[in-house]
């Protein structure tokens, strides 16, 4: 008798709880991963968060703003290449295809985190709301790391628009690269 009770007992909850991941599959059908920000030195006011961010529905859909417990504003950015200088843009919309994913990445889409409200170090906890189109708020929780600058769009392009300081920080690779420009960055 008592086994028949627990039995009914499991069924019960098994199917509340089968009821329960319904409704989680439908309310997260955007989705992310491998979200962290760049821990920065004391002196940086703004710093940068990357993820990827995956679709799993039949629409597309639009990251539209963000905002962060670390920073004072919190923009949604691209780099665009200006005549081989790489500059920040604020963009209205990150686009998630359908059944797709964007990868925010350093040198492409980020959330730019601006006035940082104290230096971001490694191991740093960062808190993002990422809003999208339809109204849908994902929170995401993420890690302050070190980036190498020597990575992508930092290729050799020591005194560029990143205020990229030459052998300071950041892997310290800067101007490795190109034509001696070492020295120049302030
Ligand atoms: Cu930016």
């Amino acid at each position: 008798m008592k086994s028949y009770r627990y039995t009914a007992l499991l069924i019960l909850f098994l199917s509340i709880m089968a009821s329960a991941l319904v409704v989680a599959a439908d309310n997260s059908a955007v989705t992310v991963e491998n979200a962290y920000a760049r821990a920065v030195p004391p002196t940086a006011r703004n710093s940068g968060a990357y993820m990827l961010i995956r679709n799993d529905s039949d629409q597309t859909r639009k990251a539209v703003s963000a905002k962060s417990n670390v920073s004072q504003v919190t923009e949604l950015h691209n780099h665009i290449n200006d005549n081989g200088v790489m500059r920040m843009r604020h963009v209205d919309a990150i686009e998630i295809p359908a059944h797709g994913s964007v990868e925010l990445k350093p040198g492409g889409y980020h959330v730019m985190l601006i006035n940082l409200n104290q230096p971001l170090k490694p191991g740093d906890p960062v808190h993002i709301d990422l809003t999208l189109d339809d109204g849908t708020v994902l929170p995401i929780d993420l890690e302050a790391r070190r980036i190498g600058m020597g990575m992508g769009m930092m290729k050799g392009k020591c005194g560029g628009s990143m205020r990229c300081k030459c052998g300071s920080g950041m892997g310290g690779k800067c101007g490795s690269g190109m034509n001696g420009k070492c020295g120049t960055a302030k």
